[in-house]
């Protein structure tokens, strides 16, 4: 069961991603030092006299409030393991570098005061450490020297800039959740911040000792965590509270010159699946290596949070819906007595049937527009009437059902093409055939 003081994270439903650092000088992404082999110790030059002039963290957190996201997150270390923060631990950081400021200390303050919880990313991997890549077998003390750094600029991150709600971890491999005590770490993390909110990125499958199997993709442990981080695709996690991330463009996380954006319907289409499902996306931004954030992601997201500001009710707050098949529709979710019909297809005909419901409903309301539409709960099926032909909202039209009890699906309803009890389909077949 969910700590109260956590319930807020599933009902937020939206989060912002932001991927920001020297790498976005270059304009290839996030990974360019590793993926491009390049030179350390140009990288380092360079983004030692990196200096976003432009960067202003109020304007940042107005993108995000008008986009109607409900939480951010923000790469305080990435792997080329620049600080974004005053840390004492090591002088790759942003206020002893050409910045001259504690850039996450101006997005925690700015995004609070938007109204947004604040949260933090921070990767165990430093690429230009030897140690990470060494099987720390090979020199112990230098392997325990860099566990330490990041325990203490862990610790500093959540012991400087006040409440923290969600802490993002990233990039454990190639070293095990032993290796690196993310289980202590954890431990000390919640007892400096007792409500926060940590993620499964806190293990990994390792060359250096034989493989454990409690690991996926990136690092994301089925065990340790308070919830999931499936990346680059939406799938629910049945245990627990879960989160996809997503690019608002088609690979980089980073920023990228040249990259192509998601059109707004995608990533709108990205929440209604994740909500649908019961769980959040993290969206994610690449700002500009001068502080700003790309107009494209700018345009995209506020159409996002005008369509919020209308439909907000069929996400923010909802269960996983998923009541009946609704796949040559939409998505749908629940809030108690409400189911919420979003329709990636708007097929303009005057009336909507819905075969599958076996709880008669009450009432229809298209949000896209206010209008009450006329329900009808006939033996074969609910149908909705007065529906518009055309299609009454840019993005997603969403028509809320509101019953008696919460919605209930007919038992030959309740599974999946491919995926149910093929018997209880015998009765739907039609047994006068006109051969
Ligand atoms: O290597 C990182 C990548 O750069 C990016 O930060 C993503 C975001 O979830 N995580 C890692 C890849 O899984």
């Amino acid at each position: 069961m969910l700590d109260e003081n956590k319930r807020w994270f599933p009902e937020a439903r939206y989060g912002l991603f932001i991927h920001w650092g020297p790498y976005a000088q270059y304009g290839r992404g996030e990974q360019v030092l590793f993926r491009e082999h390049l030179d350390q110790a140009d990288y380092e030059a360079r983004a030692r006299s990196w200096n976003p002039e432009f960067f202003d963290a109020k304007a940042w957190a107005k993108v995000a409030a008008d986009g109607g996201f409900k939480y951010a997150v923000l790469t305080t270390r990435h792997h080329d393991s620049y600080a974004l923060w005053d840390t004492k631990y090591s002088n790759y950081n942003s206020m002893q570098c050409a910045p001259k400021c504690d850039l996450v200390r101006e997005y925690v303050e700015a995004f609070r005061e938007a109204g947004l919880r604040v949260g933090l990313y921070y990767s165990w991997a430093d690429w230009t450490s030897k140690a990470y890549w060494s099987n720390p077998d090979d020199d112990l003390d230098a392997w325990n020297k860099l566990r330490d750094m990041t325990h203490n600029q862990v610790e500093e991150l959540l012991t400087n800039y006040g409440k923290i709600d969600v802490f993002w971890f990233d990039g454990t491999w190639p070293h095990p959740a032993a290796r690196w005590d993310s289980s202590g770490l954890v431990k000390r993390m919640r007892e400096l911040q007792p409500d926060i909110l940590i993620n499964n990125r806190l293990d990994a499958e390792s060359p250096f000792t034989a493989a454990q199997g409690a690991v996926e993709f990136a690092g994301e442990s089925k065990t340790m965590g308070d919830f999931g981080t499936p990346e680059h695709h939406i799938t629910a996690d049945n245990d627990r509270i879960w989160e996809s991330c997503q690019t608002s463009t088609w690979r980089l996380w980073g920023y990228a010159r040249g990259e192509h954006w998601r059109p707004a319907g995608l990533m709108l289409d990205y929440l209604c699946q994740a909500s649908s499902q019961g769980g959040n996306l993290l969206l994610n931004v690449g700002p500009q290596p001068d502080g700003r954030i790309p107009a494209e992601f700018i345009d995209r997201s506020a159409k996002i949070g005008e369509w919020l500001k209308v439909h907000g009710e069929a996400i923010y707050g909802t269960t996983r819906g998923d009541i009946t098949e609704f796949t040559t529709k939409g998505w749908q979710t629940l809030r108690g007595n409400s189911l919420y019909l979003i329709y990636r297809f708007w097929h303009g005909e005057e009336c909507e049937r819905i075969a599958e419901l076996a709880t008669p409903a009450k009432a229809a309301t298209l949000l896209s527009t206010g209008q009450s539409l006329k329900v009808e709960n006939r033996d074969d099926a609910i149908y909705i009437k007065g529906m518009p032909r055309v299609k009454p909202s840019s993005l997603f039209p969403v028509i809320r059902l509101d019953f008696g009890e919460p919605p209930k699906a007919k038992e030959w309803a309740k599974g999946r093409l491919w995926n149910l009890d093929p018997r209880l389909m015998q009765p739907w077949v039609n047994e006068i055939k006109s051969d």
